[in-house]
């Protein structure tokens, strides 16, 4: 056992997010999030996901969401695990339709804020820190019908007005918060991202953009309102983030892979640094974005940047300037080649512990803000064993790599406040809706199609991640 890199106060922990572990789907008054329109992958959820119009008129079969893991009543005995595990903090959403059911309610959903209230006393109980994301994947459904999502700058408002809540509501019992997860989404897939749809517009990129606009100056606003209503809050951005290699040394791929890196900095540029990075102003023109941008939006980005800047890894990308070796591509949200240096998984992420601490030295050298890993893992399928025991080493290795790099970099000297690895409890896949991508140190019995117990039973990575915490990082056998 060798002395720990990590600091003392390290916030050890997992995460989760609202619309893929709650369930409750319309229970004490919910609305309805994007994903509960979504059914499994079987059923069409990619074309679903891209085309929410069509999934708003469709029926399906089967809604993973709607019940998932049923956190909504089981959430004392999940945190009850996590507490068994060690975790210093967990980080979960607040679902913007339990608490706004459409989005632009006079008054918030008592019962919703009821629950987060004991979700809170139960991490209290047991000196979790809880980590809360505001927006993760989640603008009502009925802002999207009603206002077209973040297209429309009304958003702005009615974002503020669930922020104004919570942040007084749960004042004293959450000190950090993040605005959006994973904000450069909204490029990727609208639909998750802003409640947009892009289908059908002249220019979808600028409409995009113009929805960035308006995520990035509320996400500013809310920064400066959780400031001001309690001085102890610190508010994060959230990036998806793992640095994109060149397919070889022409320099037109390094600088290929530098501009798809810059996509995504792109959000972190305006959330940390307060201002549109150089770069854009050329981006914008030659793609015929014109923002609109209202008189003291700039002053607010400038003014009201974030504390932190927290992201998940999963895996770096790897891309090329040439169209014909392009052709390759795989992964589904981030189109990558395949790297012949890393093995992937089941779904096809390459893994690449190294790939973080790069990622991670990139961040802190950008921005200097301590930083957060928020989301890490790896989605993959499990066996219960005849006596019930799930061995999952290839998680614990896969783990392992990931903290050892995580220690790296922070020897190599970058700020790390915390490692929230994600579905520290197995859940419902956000892209392919699949129970059996499971990413959890705890299993839920519950399949792809909704059958189960439901019941919670641990993994032997439960044991494993639960010394790594009682060490502090220092004991990864
Ligand atoms: C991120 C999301 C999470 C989570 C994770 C794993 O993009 O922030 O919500 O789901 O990816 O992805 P998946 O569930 O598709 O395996």
């Amino acid at each position: 056992m060798t002395k720990s890199p990590f600091p003392e106060g390290f916030l050890w922990g997992g995460a989760v997010a609202a619309n893929q572990c709650e369930g409750a789907y319309l229970e004490d008054g919910k609305g309805l999030s994007p994903v509960d329109l979504l059914p499994s992958v079987e059923e069409g959820r990619w074309e679903a996901a891209r085309n929410p119009k069509k999934a708003l008129e469709t029926t399906y079969n089967y809604y993973p969401s709607h019940e998932s893991i049923d956190f909504y009543h089981r959430y004392k005995e999940d945190i009850a695990l996590f507490a068994e595990m060690g975790f210093k903090s967990f980080r979960l959403s607040i679902s913007w339709p339990r608490i706004f059911p459409n989005g632009d309610d006079a008054t918030p959903n008592e019962a919703g804020l009821e629950f987060y209230d004991r979700v809170f006393a139960e991490c209290a109980k047991y000196g979790i820190e809880p980590v809360v994301t505001i927006n993760h994947f989640d603008t009502p459904v009925e802002l999207f019908k009603k206002y077209g999502g973040w297209k429309n700058r009304k958003c702005i408002d009615f974002y503020l007005n669930f922020c104004d809540v919570i942040f007084k509501r749960y004042k004293g019992q959450v000190k950090y918060w993040m605005t959006f997860n994973e904000i450069n989404m909204i490029l990727h897939l609208p639909f998750f991202g802003g409640g947009i749809d892009v289908n059908g517009e002249a220019n979808p990129e600028e409409v995009k953009y113009q929805a960035a606009h308006h995520q990035l100056v509320a996400s500013a606003m809310a920064t400066k309102l959780a400031h001001e209503i309690d001085p102890e809050n610190q508010v994060g951005c959230m990036l998806a983030a793992g640095t994109t290699y060149a397919f070889s040394c022409d320099p037109k791929d390094v600088w290929r892979a530098l501009e798809a890196d810059r996509e995504g900095y792109f959000f972190i540029d305006v959330q940390a640094r307060g201002y549109y990075p150089s770069y854009s102003k050329r981006f914008f023109k030659e793609n015929n974005i014109n923002l609109v941008i209202e008189d003291g939006d700039l002053d607010v980005l400038k003014n009201h940047t974030v504390d932190y800047v927290a992201f998940s890894y999963y895996s770096s990308r790897l891309t090329s300037a040439d169209p014909e070796v392009m052709k390759e591509t795989e992964g589904n949200v981030f189109a990558t080649l395949r790297n012949p240096n890393l093995e992937a998984s089941e779904w096809g992420w390459q893994i690449d512990p190294l790939g973080l601490r790069i990622t991670m030295n990139a961040i802190y050298d950008r921005y200097q803000k301590p930083l957060f890993v928020v989301e890490n893992g790896l989605g993959a399928v499990d066996t219960v064993e005849a006596d019930g025991s799930i061995n999952d080493d290839y998680r614990i290795d896969y783990m392992r790599e990931h903290v050892r790099e995580m220690g790296e970099a922070i020897e190599d000297g970058v700020d790390l406040i915390g490692y929230t690895p994600w579905g520290c409890i197995d859940l419902v896949s956000a892209g392919s809706g699949e129970m059996k991508k499971r990413y959890g140190f705890i299993y839920v019995d519950r399949d792809n199609e909704g059958k189960g117990t439901l019941d919670r039973s641990k993994k032997k990575s439960f044991d494993w991640y639960k010394k790594v915490i009682e060490s502090n990082g220092s004991d990864l056998a």
